[in-house]
């Protein structure tokens, strides 16, 4: 998403920030917040990482009501050093970059209508903090999204953006891992949605690859839909490994000698997971 065109909202801090201003919150919008909370804790466990629920846990969201920022901070300092920020919608990304690599998350102070309980373009409060925040709680997740943020200052000075943009949507927003012999969800933007927690484990339709850096950040990815292809990492030490001890510079040159790939195709060495299960076989021939 260029999100270079966007304004500097009225009212927001240099570094796009806002007061969360809890107080101002309606019932309406903390009625918001235990719907959309109960229906996805209700259907999450034994689907989504455990390190996921060990986090909403441990940063005590499990009360009603729209959480306060200040006291997700207070617990997430102690833990990872990560603090959540209040930002009005989408920031600049270099901005945003600047954020993760200073172990602050930015996440929307709006949460849904009910109109929109099941689609909206921009990310939303929940979507931001009950989908991204609970695995800031994790130390490997959180040095994960910091190193992202500083790769992502790095790769803004090489032009590399829409590459590494690919990393962030494939693995933070749209995430699939190995555990106890089964594939589960890590992805901010499916544990958010409660359509997308089904289709990307139980729906026979979108490709499951092994993750491969490369390969990756060749793939497109579509805004407005269910995932067609999903990346299946081993654990986030692995994660942070691939990523740490790759060097990027070299990688973006080859990305630009290779054409990128659509949403939904398949090569030939691509690890192809079954659904549901750790099996995976090498891809068929594939005309
Ligand atoms: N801004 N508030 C906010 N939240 C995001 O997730 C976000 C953003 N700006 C840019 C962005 N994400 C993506 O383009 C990153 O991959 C850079
Ligand atoms: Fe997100």
């Amino acid at each position: 998403m260029t999100t270079e065109k966007l304004e500097r909202p009225q009212g927001a801090a240099e570094d796009w920030t806002v007061p969360q201003d809890w107080a101002s919150y309606t019932v309406q919008e903390h009625a918001m917040w235990d719907t959309l909370f109960e229906r996805q804790a209700k259907m999450l466990p034994n689907r989504v990482v455990r390190e996921f629920m060990e986090g909403l846990d441990v940063l005590r969201m499990t009360k009603l009501g729209i959480p306060d920022f200040d006291e997700l901070s207070e617990r997430l300092m102690k833990l990872t050093g990560w603090q959540v920020v209040a930002v009005p919608g989408l920031v600049p990304d270099r901005m945003f970059f600047e954020h993760l690599a200073n172990r602050r998350f930015v996440a929307g102070r709006f949460i849904r209508t009910p109109e929109q309980i099941d689609y909206l373009q921009e990310p939303d409060l929940f979507h931001d903090v009950f989908g991204h925040v609970p695995l800031l709680a994790n130390p490997i997740f959180a040095d994960y999204m910091q190193a992202y943020g500083e790769g992502g200052l790095r790769a803004d000075g090489l032009g590399a953006i829409d590459n590494l943009a690919r990393l962030y949507w494939y693995t933070v927003e749209f995430g699939l891992i190995r555990q106890d012999d089964s594939l589960r969800l890590y992805g901010a933007g499916i544990v958010s949605s409660h359509g997308e927690s089904l289709f990307a484990l139980d729906d026979p339709s979108p490709n499951r690859l092994g993750f491969n850096i490369k390969r990756l950040m060749r793939t497109r990815y579509r805004i407005d839909d269910y995932q067609q292809s999903y990346f299946v990492i081993n654990s986030f030490e692995d994660l942070l490994k691939q990523t740490i001890e790759t060097d990027f510079a070299p990688l973006y040159r080859e990305l630009q000698q290779e054409s990128d790939l659509e949403v939904a195709t398949i090569l030939p060495e691509d690890r192809i997971f079954t659904k549901g299960t750790q099996a995976y076989a090498h891809a068929k021939k594939f005309a």
